[in-house]
C-alpha cells in the first residue's frame, strides 16, 4: 500500500505558476505567516522567515488542522521526493510532528539534519490542534533546497486515517487522501530580525518591527492583471466549458466579469508546463497533445483530477474539456427537446449551437496532414456495423441522424492539438480588458441577503476582505463549478435538500457563513441525475494495432510517430484513442425510445479473461446507454462536504437494462459477420447477459454527468428557464447540471451550445448590471 507513496506530488512545481497563497496574521499567537487555507479540509499551513539580510537557513511554519484530521503535511519544496516533509498530528492532546524524506515512493524515512522545535502555543482544543514550530537548517538539506528570496509552490497532504502508532513520532503512516499546491512568493514572507526572534523564542504578539519583504504583492492571477478586491457584474465560478462561454459572451457585451476557477494551468497557452520529455522544448504540454490522453488515466502525476469528487472531473482551466477525449458532437435537435424536459423556449437551439459551430469546428481527421492514421478499427467495426444496415456517414453533417449511423470519431481538436473552449472562448475573453481570471481560487459559498446574492465567498483572503468579492449593483453570480461542484456550492449557501445543508450545519467552517434557517431555500439540487451507463465490449482482429494499449505514448513512445508530431503535429499523436462512433434507436417494453451509442478504440482497458488472446491486435467498442434513458440517481455531500454519489444512476430502471443488454447482444452478434474478427469479453463461457449482469456497476461511469440542477418548472427543478435559481433574485446556473436529460453522444457540444443560449437569455433578462461601468 506504501508504494506510490505521494508519488501523485512528484514533478507539479513545474506547471504550478500562479499563487494563491497570502498574509495572515495567526489570531491565537499574533505571528504574521504568509500562507494559506486548504478549504476542502480547513487546513492552514503557513511560514515567515526571517530577514533575507540576514542569510538565514531557518523558518517559523504552522499547520492548523481541524480536530478529524488523522495527519497533514507540508513540503515547502513542493514535491515528495528529496525534499523536506514536515509532517504532524494530535495524539490525545498533543501534537506529534516528524520530519521525513524520501528518494523514492515509498513511505518516507526521519530526516536528519533539520532542527525542530515545538513552540509553546502550539495547542490542541476540541475543534483544531495547532502545530507552531521552529525549522532551523531547513531551506537548504542535503538533496535540496527552497530560495526564500523567490517563489515556490509548496505541496500539502492530508489525511483522515491515524498514523499507525499515534504515539510515535517515528511511526509510519498510509499514504494521504488528499493533496495540492499553492503559490507562494517567499521573498514577501519575511519579518523584522526583532519580530523574528521573539516568535522563534516562543514569544507570541502582533509584529512590532516593519515586514521586510523584497517583492510586490502576491496575486491569484495567472492570466491578466491582479485581482484587487473590487465589484463584477458577472462573478462565474468554474471555467469549464459552461463558465468559459458564458464569460466570453458576457465580456464581449461589456461586463466587468471575473472567473474563479479552483485549479491551475491546464495547456500551454494557459501556462501549463507539464509534457513529455520527447517533447521537451516545444510548447505543448501533455494536454495539448490529443495522443497522450489514455495516460492521464495512469500517470504519477495527475494533478487534473478535482481530489475530492469521488468521479473523474477536471479541476483545471478548461475544466473536463482540458483532460477528455475530445470527442464532440454538434447536439440532434432531441437534445433540446420538450419531451426530454427543455421549457418551450429552448427547443429552437439552432440559432446557438451555429454560434457554437462558428467558434469551434469540429473536425473527424484531426492530423494536421488531412490524413486519418491506424483507422483498421473503423473498418472492422464498420463492417460489422453495414452486416447490419447502418450507414455511413459525416457525422457531424448530420446531427439529427442517430439511429443506424456511424462515422469517423469527430473531435474540437485544431491544427493536431487539443482546442475546445480554452482555445477559443477563453482566449478572445482573455483579450478583453474586462475579464479576470483568478486561478486557485475556490468559491465556498454565495453570500446573500435573503434572495439577492452579494458576492461569492472563496478560500483565497487576499482576493478581497475575507475572501469576498462582491457584485456590482445589479450584478449577478454565474455557477459553472460542474455537475458536482456547483450543488456543493448551493449547499454551502443554504440552498437545498435538507439533509444535504444539514451536513453544512455539523461542519465548524462552513457554517459560519450559512444563511438564517428561515432563508434556507429548499430545492431538489443533486437529484434528477443521470449518466450515461456503458459497458466495454473486448475483440480482436488480425488487422488492428493494439498501439500497445497506449501505454508507451507519455515515456516511450513509438519514434516515428513522435518525430512526426513534433515536426507539424501530424499523425497517430494528432488524435486521442476513438475512431468510430455509431448509434442505434431501440424501442423499449415500455414504449419509449432509447438510444445507444457506441464507440471504437484500439486497445483496451478492462479486460478480463482467462482464455488466450493477442493483446497486440485487441480493442475495444464502449456502448453508451443514452437519450431517453429513464434511470435517474442523486449527487451530494458526506460530513467532510465532499462531493458525493450519492445514488448510483445507472439502470436503476429495468427497461434501461432490457435495452442496454439487446444493444450489446446485437454487436456481439454482428462479430460472426466479419472475417477474423473475434470476441475476447464476454468471454466464451458467457452469454451477453451474465456478462451484463456481472458488470461492475461503477464501472459503467461514463463521466457524463447531468441534471443535478435541472432546468424546469417550479417545484420540480433547480432553475428556471432564464437558468435562474429559484428563489433567487440573481444567482444562475451555467453548466452540465442543468442540462434535465441526457444528451445524444458525449456532451461537451451539447453543454456549450447550452452556454451559448443560456447566456442569451441572461443578457436579455431585465434588472442586471449597468453597462455603464465599462471600462473600454
Ligand atoms: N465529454 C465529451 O463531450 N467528449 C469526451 O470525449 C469526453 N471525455 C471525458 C473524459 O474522457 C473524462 C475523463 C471526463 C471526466 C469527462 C469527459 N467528458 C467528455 C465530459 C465533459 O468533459 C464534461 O461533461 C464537461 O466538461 C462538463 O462541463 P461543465 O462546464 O459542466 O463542468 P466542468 O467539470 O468541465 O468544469 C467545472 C469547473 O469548475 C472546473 O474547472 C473546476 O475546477 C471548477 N470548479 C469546481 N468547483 C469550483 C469551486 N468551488 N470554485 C472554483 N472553481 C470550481
Ligand atoms: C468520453 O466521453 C468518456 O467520458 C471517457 O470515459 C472516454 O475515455 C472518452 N470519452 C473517449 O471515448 C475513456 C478511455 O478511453 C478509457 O481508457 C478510460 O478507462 C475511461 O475513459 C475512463 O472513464
Amino acid at each position: 500500500m506504501l508504494r506510490s507513496f505521494l508519488v501523485t506530488a512528484l514533478g507539479l512545481v513545474a506547471s504550478v505558476k500562479a499563487q494563491a497563497g497570502s498574509q495572515y496574521s495567526d489570531p491565537d499567537t499574533g505571528i504574521t505567516f504568509w500562507g494559506y487555507t486548504e478549504a476542502a479540509h480547513g487546513v492552514r499551513y503557513g511560514f515567515v522567515f526571517p530577514p533575507l539580510s540576514a542569510g538565514s537557513t531557518e523558518f517559523l511554519g504552522q499547520i492548523v488542522a481541524p480536530i478529524a484530521t488523522g495527519w497533514a503535511g507540508i513540503s515547502p519544496k513542493g514535491s515528495m521526493l528529496r525534499s523536506l516533509l514536515l509532517v504532524a498530528w494530535n495524539n490525545d492532546g498533543e501534537v506529534i510532528s516528524t520530519v521525513r524524506h524520501a528518494t523514492d515512493y515509498v513511505q518516507p524515512t526521519v530526516m536528519s539534519g533539520p532542527i525542530i522545535t515545538t513552540l509553546p502555543s502550539t495547542t490542541v482544543n476540541s475543534t483544531h490542534w495547532a502545530w507552531n514550530y521552529r525549522c532551523e537548517n531547513c531551506t537548504t538539506w542535503s538533496d535540496g533546497s527552497i530560495d526564500p528570496s523567490g517563489s515556490g509552490a509548496p505541496a500539502w497532504v492530508w489525511n483522515s486515517a491515524e498514523v499507525d502508532d499515534p504515539s510515535d513520532p517515528n511511526s509510519d503512516f498510509q499514504e494521504h487522501d488528499a493533496f495540492g499546491f499553492f503559490g507562494l512568493n517567499f521573498a514577501n514572507a519575511h519579518v523584522d530580525q526583532g519580530d523574528y526572534d521573539r516568535w522563534a523564542a516562543g514569544g507570541t504578539g502582533a509584529p512590532t518591527g516593519t515586514p521586510t519583504s523584497t517583492a510586490g504583492p502576491t496575486s491569484t492571477t495567472s492570466t491578466g492583471p491582479t485581482v484587487a478586491p473590487t465589484p463584477y457584474d458577472y462573478i462565474i465560478v468554474g471555467s469549464g466549458p459552461g463558465g468559459l462561454v458564458a464569460a466570453d459572451r458576457l465580456t464581449e457585451a461589456g461586463y466587468d466579469v471575473i472567473v474563479l476557477e479552483r485549479g491551475g494551468p491546464s495547456t500551454w497557452e494557459t501556462g501549463g508546463r507539464y509534457a513529455p520529455d520527447w517533447a521537451d522544448g516545444e510548447p505543448i504540454t501533455k494536454l495539448d497533445i490529443p495522443g497522450t490522453f489514455e495516460s492521464l488515466f495512469n500517470d504519477g502525476n495527475p494533478f487534473w483530477w478535482c481530489k475530492d469528487v469521488n468521479s473523474f472531473a477536471g479541476c483545471l482551466i478548461g475544466g473536463g474539456t482540458s483532460i477528455n477525449g475530445g470527442l464532440y458532437w454538434y447536439p440532434a435537435d432531441l437534445d433540446f427537446s420538450a419531451a426530454g424536459g427543455w421549457p418551450s423556449s429552448w427547443t429552437n437551439h439552432n440559432e446557438y449551437t451555429n454560434k457554437l459551430k462558428q467558434r469551434l469546428p469540429s473536425t473527424d481527421h484531426p492530423s494536421t496532414d488531412g490524413k486519418r492514421y491506424r483507422e483498421q478499427v473503423y473498418d472492422v467495426v464498420g463492417s460489422l456495423l453495414k452486416s447490419q444496415n447502418y450507414q455511413a456517414i459525416t457525422i457531424n453533417d448530420n446531427p439529427n441522424a442517430k439511429d443506424h449511423v456511424y462515422g469517423y470519431s469527430a473531435f474540437n481538436f485544431q491544427n493536431g492539438m487539443r482546442a475546445g473552449p480554452v482555445a477559443s472562448y477563453l482566449r478572445t475573453a482573455k483579450a478583453r480588458s474586462n475579464f479576470r481570471l483568478a486561478t486557485y481560487t475556490m468559491a465556498l459559498n454565495v453570500e446573500r441577503n435573503g434572495s439577492s446574492i452579494t458576492g461569492v465567498r472563496t478560500n483565497d483572503t487576499s482576493i478581497g476582505p475575507d475572501g469576498v468579492i462582491p457584485l456590482n449593483a445589479g450584478g449577478r453570480v454565474i455557477l459553472s463549478a460542474g455537475s458536482f461542484g456547483s450543488p456543493r456550492i448551493l449547499f454551502r449557501s443554504g440552498i437545498g435538500p435538507d439533509d444535504m445543508i444539514a451536513f453544512v450545519e455539523k461542519d465548524s467552517t462552513a457554517n459560519q457563513y450559512l444563511p438564517d434557517e428561515e432563508d434556507y431555500i429548499n430545492l431538489p439540487v443533486g437529484n434528477n441525475v443521470a449518466d450515461n451507463p456503458s459497458v466495454n465490449l473486448v475483440f480482436t482482429h488480425p488487422s488492428v494495432d493494439s498501439y500497445d494499449n497506449w501505454a508507451n505514448v507519455w515515456e516511450n513512445p513509438n519514434t516515428t510517430d513522435a518525430a512526426q508530431y513534433l515536426k507539424d503535429r501530424s499523425g497517430m499523436y494528432a488524435q486521442s484513442s476513438p475512431r468510430l462512433n455509431f448509434w442505434r434507436a431501440y424501442g423499449g417494453s415500455d414504449g419509449k425510445t432509447r438510444y445507444l451509442q457506441g464507440t471504437a478504440r484500439p486497445g483496451a482497458a478492462s479486460w478480463n479473461t482467462t482464455y488466450p488472446f493477442d493483446q497486440s491486435t485487441m480493442f475495444t467498442i464502449t456502448a453508451y446507454l443514452s437519450t431517453g434513458i429513464t434511470s435517474r440517481g442523486r449527487i451530494g455531500i458526506d460530513a467532510a462536504l465532499t462531493a458525493q454519489i450519492v445514488d448510483e444512476p445507472w439502470l436503476t430502471d429495468p427497461v434501461d437494462k432490457e435495452v442496454l443488454l439487446k444493444g450489446l447482444t446485437d454487436i456481439v452478434d454482428g462479430v460472426k459477420n466479419v472475417s477474423g474478427m473475434v470476441l475476447v469479453t464476454p468471454t466464451k463461457d458467457q452469454t451477453v447477459s451474465q456478462y451484463l449482469d456481472a458488470y461492475d456497476i461503477s464501472g459503467m461511469n461514463s463521466n457524463h454527468w447531468i441534471g443535478s440542477n435541472k432546468i424546469g418548472s417550479e417545484g420540480d427543478a433547480v432553475v428556471d428557464q432564464n437558468l435562474k435559481v429559484f428563489g433567487t433574485d440573481n444567482l444562475f446556473i451555467c453548466d452540465a447540471s442543468v442540462i434535465p436529460n441526457m444528451p445524444m453522444g458525449n456532451p461537451q457540444g451539447t453543454i456549450m451550445s447550452m452556454a451559448e443560449q443560456g447566456v442569451a437569455k441572461i443578457l436579455a433578462l431585465s434588472g442586471g448590471p449597468s453597462l455603464k461601468k465599462r471600462k473600454w
